[in-house]
């Protein structure tokens, strides 16, 4: 990974390593796609997408763009391999696996875990009329479900999303310093260290969490070594944790800067999936998807060397007017969503990706943040934008708000029945489970 650089600019605009370019990308992409659509920034030499046909041939044509960026950027902190970097039979395998786990009765387990889990986290909040989205409820939220989908203990959650934000950081930066580094490698060496032991008892007494089932499954007549077990958990953990609050604050602020929208979706908790995938597509969490050109290959008339570095820019291509009209308004009665086909391989959206390494997850996180915002709804009575809160973001890889503090009708005790907390009596976790262990 690239050492810290300075930041050059970019012809006829702000270069998009630059703070500028980071206070708002929204506001230059449109430049980008007509004027630059093949940006190449020298001090990463990399090359910058912009075009929603470009992005989508980049992800769908496998043979002239390989994963083999993920060696630097993700390999060294994931401890082995991640899916997105596997090929042919050892993907279709690994990837298998991990669709069992998120599909079916273990999908159904996990909607009850995220109620448990949204109704805990919410309580203390709900008499006090205000909450901030983000760091209040969307970030612990985020980390517990995870944790209860791998069979984690969630009383270690607090180490053990430290450890998963230094690893998030290695993979998502652009540049890093030489201490960051070592920062973002430490936390990956703890939280392996941290999962060897859980790894070796999931493997001598398994339960239906993820963790085992990874301990359990064979590729090739063989088990898997505990370094690819380790490996496809921080998979999981970074990829099911890190984008999960940033689409949710996304989605309230859309629907509180959209009061029309808000009150229809309350009437029509129906078009809540349209609500999560046009949120999806105007502001997507993962803003950039790296790619390696494993031969010489044209865009236009510009030439893109075998060997170079290429960066999809999602929320580009998801603004591009040539596959959305009205592109830069949320609007999730649009009739170009495809709402049915937007967590699918068929989405016209980019932001779970496309093509064979496409978001394994998308089913997931559409249960995770459409049963949360189900339930947030009818509880954040008459919910607004804190008065004295001023709205920014971060990220260029990684995206979202850095809180969104909202207020709203006190509710005066957390009343029971209208916080449904159903805790079954078989849940994905192991023994001791769910219950009382957040703290
Ligand atoms: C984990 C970047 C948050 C993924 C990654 C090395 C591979 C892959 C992604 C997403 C989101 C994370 N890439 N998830 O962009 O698994």
């Amino acid at each position: 990974m690239p050492e810290s650089v300075p930041v050059p600019l970019a012809a006829g605009g702000v270069g998009v390593l630059s703070e500028e370019f980071e206070a708002d990308p929204y506001r230059h992409f449109a430049r980008l796609r007509e004027h630059d659509p093949v940006h190449h920034e020298p001090s990463i030499d990399s090359w910058f997408l912009s075009r929603h046909a470009d992005v989508r041939r980049v992800l769908t044509d496998h043979d002239t763009f390989s994963t083999a960026t993920l060696q630097e950027r993700a390999e060294p902190v994931m401890r082995g391999r991640v899916l997105a970097q596997m090929t042919g039979a050892e993907h279709t395998a690994k990837r298998k696996i991990v669709v069992r786990g998120f599909t079916g009765r273990a999908l159904q387990d996990q909607v009850r875990a995220i109620r448990s889990n949204a109704a805990e986290l919410l309580a203390p909040f709900l008499p006090l009329g205000r909450i901030d989205l983000v760091n209040d409820f969307g970030r612990p939220f985020a980390v517990h479900v995870t944790l209860d989908v791998l069979g984690l203990d969630k009383r270690d959650w607090r180490r053990i999303a430290a450890w998963h934000h230094g690893i998030a950081e290695f993979i998502t930066s652009i540049t890093l310093t030489p201490e960051r580094r070592r920062h973002c490698l430490d936390c990956a060496e703890q939280l392996e260290a941290y999962l060897l032991p859980v790894i070796e008892e999931r493997r001598r007494d398994p339960g239906e969490d993820l963790v085992s089932r990874l301990c359990a499954a064979e590729f090739d007549g063989v088990a898997m070594s505990d370094r690819d077990v380790t490996a496809l958990i921080l998979n999981v953990l970074v990829a099911a944790a890190e984008p999960a609050d940033k689409t949710l604050a996304l989605l309230f602020k859309h629907l509180i800067d959209h009061p029309a929208q808000l009150a229809a979706v309350r009437r029509d908790p129906d078009l809540l999936p349209a609500a999560v995938a046009e949120t999806l597509r105007l502001t997507p969490p993962v803003q950039l998807i790296p790619r390696r050109a494993e031969r010489d290959t044209h865009f236009g008339g510009i030439r893109v060397p075998a060997g170079a570095t290429v960066f999809c820019m999602i929320g580009a291509a998801n603004r591009d007017p040539d596959a959305f009209t009205a592109p830069d308004t949320f609007d999730l009665h649009r009739p170009d969503l495809g709402t049915a086909r937007s967590f699918t391989a068929a989405a016209q959206h980019l932001a779970f990706g496309s093509g064979l390494h496409q978001c394994v997850g998308a089913a997931f996180a559409r249960a995770e943040i459409e049963t949360v915002a189900a339930m947030l709804l009818p509880l954040l009575d008459g919910v607004r934008h804190s008065p004295d809160a001023a709205y920014r973001e971060t990220g260029l890889y990684t995206r979202g708000p850095v809180a969104l503090p909202l207020e709203f009708t006190p509710v005066p005790t957390p009343a029971p029945t209208s916080v449904p907390t159903p805790v079954p009596a078989s849940l994905p976790t192991r023994p001791p489970t769910h219950e009382a262990r957040t703290r």
